[in-house]
């Protein structure tokens, strides 16, 4: 792959993307429950996966797409180039803030992480990383991540997950969120991951994300020196559903071996 031109044609279409995105503020949106009746979906959010779909199938027609709301191909392997797509990561957030929510992008090669894209388009911030050229703000060069402890970390996470549910032991996380400096909730999991990748929290964790919520961030964050796990410590998959555990280095091995395991 020409990473180079990859690249370059990824973040024009995200940026007009998040322009389409941000002109449809003024116009009525259509609103569609999934799965429950608090998973919502809009017409913007299958609108912007159908427009990089059609611009990435036009210009690199060998490229494979993996894209939240379904429009993309059904995958069984990650082998050539596979374009994994969260057209609106944070759609509530679309829906009742219009803020804190973006699109990402993540480019595999093999199934190895290549280029990252994370678009704030209410902020017009576009995080990117080109895996080996270091990761950006704009046109600014993100700092390399420093080491962080504990007792001084900022933790994003839903608090939903230390209340009784389905999918995680609550009190598994009960004594991290007593221990750290002080917790956050953002309702992006594309944003969490690139606040972790700036240094503004120092770890996030979330026990259920699908692979279009950290096929983006996880390559911006690693390119940092962060590390991104499960909640296990193994590799993410980016065919299947997954707990996300990122954070600063140093932090992730003491929250992994002292509260995770
Ligand atoms: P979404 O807005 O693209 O659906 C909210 O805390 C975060 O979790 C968002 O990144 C959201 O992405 C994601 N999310 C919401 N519902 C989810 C689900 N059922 N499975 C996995 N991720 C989900
Ligand atoms: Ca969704
Ligand atoms: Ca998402
Ligand atoms: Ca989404």
């Amino acid at each position: 792959m020409d990473l180079d031109h990859v690249f370059e044609q990824a973040k024009s279409w995200v940026l007009e993307a998040g322009e389409q995105i941000r002109s449809s503020f003024d116009k009525t949106l259509n609103i569609h429950t999934k799965a429950d009746p608090n998973d919502l979906v809009t017409n913007i959010d299958r609108d912007t996966e159908k427009f990089f779909i059609e611009k990435i199938r036009e210009t690199f027609p060998g490229h494979r797409i993996l894209g939240e709301e379904g429009f993309g191909d059904e995958l069984s392997d990650l082998n050539g180039v596979v374009w994994i797509i969260d057209p609106i990561d944070g759609t509530m957030n679309f829906i009742h803030q219009q803020r804190n929510f973006a699109i990402s992008v993540g480019i595999y090669e093999n199934g190895v992480g290549k280029i990252g894209l994370i678009y704030d388009i209410v902020h017009d911030e576009l995080y990117y990383a080109v895996v080996g050229l270091g990761a950006f703000l704009n046109e600014k060069k993100i700092p390399k991540l420093k080491p962080a402890i504990v007792k001084e970390a900022i933790l994003a996470m839903n608090i939903t997950w230390v209340l009784k549910n389905k999918r995680v032991d609550h009190k598994r996380l009960i004594p991290l969120v007593r221990e750290v400096r002080g917790t956050r909730s953002y309702g992006s999991a594309a944003l969490e991951l690139v606040y972790v990748a700036t240094g503004r929290i120092n770890a996030y964790i979330s026990p259920r994300l699908a692979p279009w919520d950290y096929a983006g961030g996880a390559i911006i964050v690693e390119e940092l020196g962060g590390i991104v796990t499960n909640l296990e410590g193994g590799k993410l998959d980016m065919l299947t559903t997954s707990s996300v555990f990122a954070a600063s280095p140093g932090l992730h091995g003491e929250i992994l071996e002292k509260y995770l395991k």
